[in-house]
């Protein structure tokens, strides 16, 4: 039972594992399996080399290599800093140098200069580490804002053990369950909820590598995660759809799901999908629940521990009436402790009474359901889950010598629920033979998922008085 146990990683307490109380199967990845004293033992011996670390850069492969380097920091009390693993060059270099990473821990990639400290798969120790201070800084997660490089959001080891707790009550998340997701292990979703909360609830854990249809099928587990492009590949391949009628709830998350797609889901599986709503900075904060109303379009009501009001532009209260659209903000004990090393803009996603600024406007009904209508900013692109800042696309496009002006937008997309699109007004002597260069510069320096799906060349951006771009015109 982990519900407010002191320990982070309640499931992997050294005393059950000496007394012989082990889960065979309590990490498998990509057909891979740690039983829970390998993860213990293995990480343990991670945590040996590393403790004298403040901080870590893991590369955030699928692999339970990746596992035992983020267990053996979290033993030893080390931050971490996940990095995701086709990171580009410009994306890569901003997160070492602003995370402050003192190594890599487990496999690096080439020319980054920072010291390598190998994870030995075998290796065990059972040194017995106390239980770091809660308020420190578990990890560094980064993630995209409108304009800039991403920023990294310091989570301690508090807020992940309130925020999954929430969840496992949400979800009558228990050690019976199995998780299977094939989710990326660098973000909230794939990693603290995807990871962590099986090794604090006690439940094994199938990571498919990737989230197809087919390992999804083949995996015979009672819960799942997915972003919502995950369940609409699952639509499309009913019978690996209806394998997943022996499950205990389909979770989804991380970007709306479309009604068609929620619909769909249930005739194929007989699961209305659960849909629970969070951010990097705030953990989840709500959902729908396996004993209650799962709305399509709507996102439940607060789990445990959070409060949430609807602001208009002005500050004012908006009403909760399931019509009223306003700014949501939420406050609980699974929020961020704020973007490293940036003061000023942690104050700014805050009110002055203490509230997060989520940035979504959403309305919330009589009985307290939640529906998300769309973000404040045009500049977040959500697209396969994966949350986009136009500004750092922008930003890298401008570095190319093609490309005298850019404007990039979000498109809805049946797939990815945005498509990633670059407007392009090329240099003189520049024309459409240099889009796919323009794609692949993009994943070259920040990262696949961060490339333009289509780059459209024009003589010029739309533009208001003032010279500000007028994205609202593109399309
Ligand atoms: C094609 N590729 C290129 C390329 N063209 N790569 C580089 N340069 C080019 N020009 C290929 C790559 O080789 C790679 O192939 C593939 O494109 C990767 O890009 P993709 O198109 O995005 O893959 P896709 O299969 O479409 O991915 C869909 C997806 C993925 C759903 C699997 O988007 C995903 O994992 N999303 C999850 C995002 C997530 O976890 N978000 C949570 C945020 S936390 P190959 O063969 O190598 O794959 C959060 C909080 C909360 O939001 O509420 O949860
Ligand atoms: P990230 O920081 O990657 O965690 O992205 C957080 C953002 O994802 C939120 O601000 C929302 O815009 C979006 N999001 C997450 N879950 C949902 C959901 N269930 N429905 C709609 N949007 C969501």
């Amino acid at each position: 039972m982990s519900y407010g146990s002191p320990l982070l990683l309640s499931s992997l307490n050294p005393a059950a594992v000496a007394a012989g109380d082990d889960i065979p199967n309590a990490v498998t990845i990509d057909g891979e399996v740690l039983s829970r004293s390998d993860l213990l033992g293995g990480a343990t011996s991670v945590a040996e080399r590393i403790a004298q670390a403040q901080r870590v850069a893991v590369l955030a492969e699928p692999t339970v290599t990746t596992v035992l380097a983020v267990v053996g920091c979290l033993i030893a009390g080390v931050t971490v800093v996940p990095v995701p693993p086709d990171a580009g060059s410009a994306e890569l270099e901003h997160i070492l140098k602003d995370s402050g990473a003192q190594a890599w821990l487990g496999t690096a990639p080439e020319g980054t200069g920072l010291p390598v400290v190998p994870v030995r798969k075998h290796a065990r120790s059972w040194h017995r580490y106390g239980e770091p201070a809660p308020a420190s800084t578990a990890f560094i997660l980064y993630t995209s804002g409108t304009t800039g490089a991403p920023k990294g959001v310091m989570l301690s080891r508090r807020a992940i053990a309130a925020g999954l707790d929430a969840l496992a009550q949400a979800w009558e998340w228990t050690w019976k369950d199995t998780l299977v997701h094939g989710l990326p292990l660098f973000h909230v979703h794939g990693l603290i909820l995807g990871v962590l909360g099986p090794l604090r609830v006690g439940s094994p854990l199938v990571h498919t590598g990737k989230p197809t249809p087919q390992a999804y099928a083949a995996a015979h587990g009672s819960m799942y995660f997915g972003v919502p492009t995950v369940w609409s590949r699952v639509t499309e391949e009913p019978d690996a759809a209806r394998e997943l009628a022996k499950a205990r709830i389909l979770i989804s998350g991380s970007a709306p799901l479309p009604v068609p797609v929620f619909e769909r889901l249930q005739e194929l599986t007989g699961h209305a999908p659960i849909e629970r709503y969070g951010m990097s900075e705030t953990m989840i904060t709500l959902s729908t629940r396996p004993d209650g109303e799962r709305r399509p379009g709507w996102v439940g009501t607060p789990v445990a521990g959070v409060e949430t009001r609807l602001r208009d532009e002005a500050g004012e209260a908006v009403p909760h009436d399931g019509e009223s659209v306003g700014g949501l903000q939420v406050r609980g004990p699974m929020l961020f402790d704020g973007y490293l090393g940036r003061p000023e803009t942690t104050a700014e996603n805050f009110t002055e009474d203490g509230w997060f600024k989520t940035g979504d406007v959403a309305v919330i009904d009589a009985a307290g359901f939640h529906r998300i209508v769309g973000r404040e900013s045009v500049d977040l692109i959500k697209s396969g889950g994966y949350r986009i800042g136009a500004g750092e696309i922008e930003t890298s496009l401008l570095g190319h010598p093609a490309v005298a002006e850019t404007a990039v937008i979000g498109v809805p997309d049946e797939d990815l629920g945005q498509r990633i699109i670059a407007y392009v007004v090329p240099r003189n002597g520049f024309g459409a033979a240099i889009a796919q260069e323009l794609i692949d510069h993009v994943a070259g320096e920040l990262s696949a998922h961060k490339r333009p799906r289509e780059v459209r060349m024009v003589d010029s951006l739309p533009r208001n008085a003032m010279g500000k771009v007028q994205k609202k015109l593109l399309s």
